[in-house]
């Protein structure tokens, strides 16, 4: 079995991947040309399969149609996870228009390029539980009406829309996972887990000494990514395309993330937590929970890792990281510019 992935570099990107190899599957990734390094996530995977057809990495882009329909049709995969898109709903407010051509543009290519190429060629959609807006504390299901709040969230229900549309216009077997956050040691840092975990580690080590967050009270149904790039691949096993949602059906504060990390390490959140304005969105998105029953019903699958567990695995990782950054700190070899807030 061959995958086709986009997205290959971000913190999902590992995570199927690692899956699919597992699995016996030869995987292909998209990744972009950047001026810095953007392949930390996966370099243990470069150099693991270096001598193998495994893992195998190919340049393109969302917004370079021709790319992505060339690769279609030389990689010739079974499976393709669309999983690249700006995925950061702060930044959308300040780039909409690139947000949406990635989120939008992108899924259309893949399915044009897919049809086309008139292989049974399965197809995954990242869809986001940001389509639903968060504007009452109901649990959100396949359901749900979607009322976006963002660009990010907008592009996301034109791709959502136009995956069904390919579905039942085309009979290609293309399918929508909406998933609720999840986080993991590859999460992103600027999303307000890992900011958090990565301030907790390095406050321990004393080489930071605030954290500054936004809206402490938005709450979210935060899962692990290593769980659910497993439902990803169920999705595609199915015997027929449709949309799922997954979430853990529990949803916590900021606020909650926060004192449970600081907890980890036996310190007091509010003794280095404050809030800014600067981090707080035009239109913000309360509350998600969402319910998982559908694709536990017909998938099999089910979040395997607790709300404290990941809190915990997430705050371990950076404390070890800290704990080598302390290092480089105290010999001048690190300058430790994380005081400075990032802008998102
Ligand atoms: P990340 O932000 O970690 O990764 C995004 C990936 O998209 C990176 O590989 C990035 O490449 C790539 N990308 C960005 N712009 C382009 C472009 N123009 N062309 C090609 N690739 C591009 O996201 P996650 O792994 O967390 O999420 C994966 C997908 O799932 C995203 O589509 C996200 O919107 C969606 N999603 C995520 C959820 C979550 O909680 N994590 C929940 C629901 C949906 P580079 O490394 O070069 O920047
Ligand atoms: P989200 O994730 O917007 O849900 O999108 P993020 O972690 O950015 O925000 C979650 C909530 O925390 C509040 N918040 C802060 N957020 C950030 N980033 N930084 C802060 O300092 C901060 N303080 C408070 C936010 O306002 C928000 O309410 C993620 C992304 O992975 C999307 O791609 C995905 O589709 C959704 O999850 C599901």
């Amino acid at each position: 079995m061959k995958a086709f992935i986009t997205g290959i570099t971000g913190q999902d990107g590992y995570y199927l991947s690692e899956l699919l190899i597992s699995k016996g599957y030869e995987v292909h990734g998209a990744i972009r040309r950047s001026s810095s390094i953007n392949t930390q996530r996966i370099d243990e995977l470069i150099s693991k399969y270096e001598d193998s057809n495994k893992f195998n990495l190919h340049y393109s882009d969302l917004l370079d149609p021709s790319s992505l329909s060339n690769l279609i049709n030389v990689i010739e995969p079974d499976e393709v996870y669309n999983l690249g898109a700006q995925s950061h709903v702060a930044v959308s407010f300040k780039n909409p228009l690139y947000t949406t051509q990635t989120s939008a543009l992108g899924p259309i290519t893949l399915l044009e390029a897919i049809k086309n190429s008139k292989k049974n060629i399965k197809y995954y959609q990242a869809s986001s539980s940001e389509m639903f807006g968060g504007v009452n504390k109901d649990s959100l299901n396949e359901e749900s009406k979607f009322i976006p709040k963002s660009p990010y969230a907008a592009g996301k229900v034109f791709a959502h829309d136009i995956t069904k549309i390919y579905r039942e216009s085309y009979g290609l077997f293309a399918t929508n996972g909406i998933l609720f956050n999840h986080e993991s040691p590859y999460r992103g840092e600027t999303f307000v887990t890992r900011k958090i975990t990565k301030a907790v580690g390095r406050i321990y080590y004393k080489i930071q000494s605030k954290l500054t967050l936004g809206n402490l009270d938005a709450s979210r149904d935060w899962g692990f990514a290593g769980d659910y790039v497993k439902g990803m691949y169920k999705m595609l096993q199915h015997n027929e395309p449709d949309d799922w949602v997954l979430a853990t059906g529990e949803t916590h504060s900021v606020k909650e993330f926060a004192q449970l990390a600081f907890k980890e390490v036996g310190l007091n959140w509010e003794d280095y937590v404050e809030t800014s304005s600067k981090y707080e969105r035009p239109n913000e998105v309360e509350h998600l929970l969402g319910d998982p029953a559908k694709a536990n019903k017909e998938l099999g699958w089910k979040p395997e890792t607790s709300f404290e567990s990941l809190v915990k695995m997430m705050v371990e990782n950076d404390l070890k990281s800290a704990e080598k950054e302390k290092v480089l700190v105290n010999e001048n070899l690190l300058n430790p510019t994380w005081e400075n807030p990032s802008i998102n």
